[in-house]
């Protein structure tokens, strides 16, 4: 039987593959031959299938065929050399499309070119067909599929791990100026990148209660956790290929499923449709991504996901490591790193724990020592409603076992902390990991601290803030834990697939070491001098604008917008913080211009604006609506036609910010400053050649820092100035003072965006007048304005525009991910680079 197993697996036996050529064909002829043949054999399609979805398919089993023999032979190179690993444990990732970039990555897209022009079909519109893997919010989820790219690019032995949700972020459909929500069933079609693998299913056990034996065996005391509702946690694998290089790394989803003796149990007892929604229960638990992004939602079936995570993931990550070393955990810590993005799956520090006490006989002091130099935590925010709490009373419904375990640690970690301030009950009621109160909860950013070994933020400012204020106690306590990484994009999806044109001429100037070094744009830098590379570069600008343009009117039918006006992005989850609204008055305000006949040197400016609203958020929905409301009468009057207009993009998200960041011109980074933990659309925005205008804020003050304050429209408060200015902010006295404010708030006032539904947007009004506006928009609005001021002056000079969009670009080296992960590496996992062959 073995010998007939083996005969299957052609070509991927061990070691002799590592040297193979590859057995599958790069060029267009056995890239063609491939695609039909999938056509015809694979999917039954034949002449009378007109759905392009299939053709689709085919090109994209092709492609997946040719990463299949990469895959295996770089976990047979992971295997053999017995490298350290990290996993990257995340809620979310949002990988958007994958066929183009794994044709870039294995460098197929000549080839393809050819194959589908003799095959009759058209690359770009069989590209449009894949859904985006939408799973996950924005910023957090979108770092993570970057990682994951730069991990592989760099040939690290790196898995993700996350889950797989069968509806991914909801689509954003507007009516009447309103968001609504339909739900993205992104699997019906199928999901060709995955593979199933049921022979790696996890056990997951929820709820029940624990049990101490005394005096058992060799262990004495043991606790048993019993009584529990099973759930199966089952793999899909998905590949993640490096640039041209040979490996393939892995994203492994998890998906819940009920356990066979669930239904049995039931089944036995005559309720056969109680042990279906048994069923439909567990498998609920993967079901839907949770769409707020910067709130807690305190709900079991999100504590459900997040565990479910964790214990499935850790223990497959045991399961390898025994599978080599058997139960001997002694090099355990030495050997694996866990990647805690964000709070999110931060109950694996007690699952860690629990696995190492209960399943595998440690004793406290050897499983923590594992636990603590294996874990490693990154923090996305500072708004302190996102912090994640807990209540401990769910927690001892669902996961009984890991709240004693998280009890335990608490009480380790205040002993530690009276030790070293002794009598402090303040300082010990503060960084306890139970917070008290009518209702106790567990502090999961605490937790996370108190059991990882480093602890980072996302942006140089946002780290500082951590260890100044949100963490300055554990900072106090172990200061060394606390580190920078600024996050990075990957250039291969953010520049190299997704501005075919740009890449290019950048690739022709400069040679194409870019795409893996992105430092080297740098070289850019002279030509900004070169008249003809000038009008090369600019002519680019306005074609990707042409397209943004084309791709807008599919979607929406623009009219009134020419390419040559300034296009003005902002496009991000909606968000107060993010401060929308600030560019909504200064777009009313440029419409107060136009109607006083203000327009002396006028730059004419199309205003984009795109991003989705958490469900609940009642505020950030009316925002959007006014939006909606502004840009329908400005783009109605003819006073405006030909000066100004205003686009909400509807349903943004991966697959659209492909298009969108080549096409930009000015990218709008305007939060209050202290509150954007980084930012990564600011990134992707430079990289292709966009100013910023922006406050100091997250990673905007990095991009200011590398391209210079000549090529950046600063404006705003500093966050120092935001907090000291906060106990005298008077917006009221902002708005009597500044005209052009007075008239904006008067225009809201009057209704004039809503006549037809008066005062619907007064609660927007009030929170702009309310001295506790914790945004504190009104107090940046003058040198808002300003800026956009000098910007639009800017604009109306081409060629100097053009100068400073080149340098932009030239300057944004920093901002890949592949510095990130380096970094990543160098500080936090310290893993080998593992070629695992020279195959292209
Ligand atoms: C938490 C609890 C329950 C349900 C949902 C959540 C949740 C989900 C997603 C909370 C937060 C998020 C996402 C946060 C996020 O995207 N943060 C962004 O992370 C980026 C990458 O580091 C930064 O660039 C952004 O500044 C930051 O806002």
């Amino acid at each position: 039987m073995q010998s007939m197993i083996n005969k299957l697996f052609v070509k991927s036996t061990p070691t002799p593959a590592l040297t193979e050529k590859p057995p599958l064909g790069m060029e267009a002829g056995p890239l063609a031959e491939d695609i039909s043949r999938h056509f015809n054999y694979t999917l039954g399609r034949d002449k009378n299938s007109k759905s392009a979805h299939y053709a689709y398919t085919a090109l994209a089993l092709a492609v997946r065929d040719r990463l299949m023999e990469r895959w295996k032979n770089t976990a047979y190179a992971y295997e053999e050399g017995d490298s350290k690993r990290a996993y990257y444990l995340s809620l979310e990732f949002l990988m958007g499309r994958t066929l183009g970039n794994a044709m870039l990555n294995l460098g197929l897209e000549d080839p393809l070119h050819k194959a589908l022009f003799d095959l009759g079909l058209d690359m770009e519109e069989l590209v449009e067909i894949e859904p985006d893997a939408g799973l996950g919010n924005g910023g957090l989820g979108r770092l993570a599929a970057c990682f994951i790219d730069s991990c592989a690019t760099l040939q690290l032995p790196v898995l993700g791990y996350g889950l797989r949700y069968e509806y991914g972020m909801f689509r954003q459909v507007i009516e009447n100026g309103n968001q609504v929500e339909e739900p993205d069933h992104w699997l019906r079609d199928g999901h060709v990148w995955e593979i199933e693998r049921p022979e790696l299913i996890q056990r997951i056990r929820f709820g029940g209660r624990t049990e101490t034996h005394e005096g058992h065996g060799r262990r004495g005391r043991r606790i048993v956790w019993v009584d529990t509702q099973d759930v199966l946690a089952v793999p899909y694998d998905i590949p993640v290929p490096g640039y041209q290089n040979g490996t393939v790394n892995t994203l492994r989803l998890w998906k819940a499923a009920a356990t066979d003796e669930f239904d049995l149990g039931e089944f036995n007892a005559g309720d056969y449709v109680g042990s279906v929604e048994r069923k439909n229960m567990a498998e609920n638990i993967t079901m839907v991504l949770y769409p707020n992004d910067a709130s807690e939602s305190g709900k079991e079936l999100r504590l459900r996901q997040q565990y479910l995570l964790a214990s499935a993931s850790l223990q497959d990550a045991i399961r390898l490591w025994i599978r080599k070393h058997g139960k001997d955990f002694r090099k355990f810590a030495e050997k694996n790193c866990f990647q805690l993005n964000d709070t999110h799956p931060s109950i694996a520090v007690a699952e860690l724990m629990r696995l190492l006490l209960d399943e595998y006989g440690m004793g406290w002091d050897e499983a923590w020592a594992i636990t603590s130099k294996t874990m490693a935590y990154t923090n996305h925010t500072l708004l302190p409603e996102a912090l994640e709490r807990w209540s401990v009373r769910l927690f001892r419904q669902l996961l009984p076992r890991l709240l004693e375990i998280i009890f335990d640690i608490n009480a380790r970690f205040m002993a530690e902390v009276s030790n070293r301030w002794p009598g402090n009950f303040e300082r010990m009621a503060r960084m306890s990991l139970i917070e008290e109160g009518w209702e106790q909860h567990v502090r999961m950013a605490y937790l996370a601290i108190v059991g990882s070994y480093s602890v980072n933020g996302v942006a140089e400012l946002h780290s500082d803030l951590l260890k100044q204020g949100l963490f300055r106690d554990f900072y106090e306590l172990w200061p060394d834990k606390f580190n920078n990484k600024t996050n990075g994009v990957t250039p291969r999806r953010w520049l190299a697939w997704c501005n075919p044109k740009l890449s290019a001429l950048v690739t022709e100037t400069i040679g194409d070491a870019w795409v893996t070094d992105l430092s080297q744009l740098s070289k850019l830098a002279p030509y900004a001098d070169n008249a003809a590379f000038r009008n090369r570069w600019q002519q680019i600008k306005l074609e990707n604008k042409e397209r943004l343009l084309e791709y807008k009117e599919k979607e929406l039918g623009i009219k009134r917008v020419s390419p040559d006006m300034m296009f003005d992005v902002q496009v991000k989850r909606i968000h107060e913080y993010k401060r929308q609204l600030l560019n909504v008055l200064h777009v009313i305000h440029l419409y107060d211009r136009i109607k006083r006949d203000d327009t002396a040197h006028w730059t004419p400016r199309c205003v984009l604006l795109g991003g989705k609203a958490a469900p609940g958020y009642f505020i950030a929905k009316l925002i959007i609506k006014l939006i909606n409301n502004v840009a329908s009468v400005i783009n109605k009057d003819p006073a405006a036609e030909g000066l100004l207009s205003v686009v909400f993009v509807p349903n943004y998200r991966v697959s659209a910010m492909e298009v969108i960041c080549a096409g930009t011109d000015l990218s709008e980074q305007i939060s209050t400053a202290g509150k954007e933990a980084s930012g990564t659309g600011n990134m992707k925005f430079m990289i292709n050649g966009a100013l910023t205008i922006g406050t100091l804020d997250g990673a905007n003050i990095e991009i200011r820092e590398e391209v210079g304050d000549g090529n950046f429209f600063l404006f705003g408060l500093t966050a120092e100035e935001v907090e000291r200015t906060r106990g005298d902010y008077d917006p009221n006295a902002i708005i009597s003072a500044n005209d052009d404010l007075h008239r904006v708030m008067h225009y809201l006032e009057i209704n004039h965006f809503n006549n037809f539904e008066p005062n619907i947007f007064d609660p927007i009004i009030m929170s702009i007048r309310n001295p506790h506006d914790p945004w504190m928009t009104a107090a940046d609005f003058g040198s808002y304005v300003q800026a956009q001021r000098k910007a639009a002056d800017a604009y109306r000079d081409q060629d100097a525009w053009t100068r400073m969009s080149i340098l932009n670009t030239a300057a944004s080296g920093k901002f890949s991910s592949d510095r990130t992960i380096g970094e990543y590496n160098r500080d936090i996992w310290k893993l080998q680079q593992v070629s695992a062959l020279p195959m292209e």
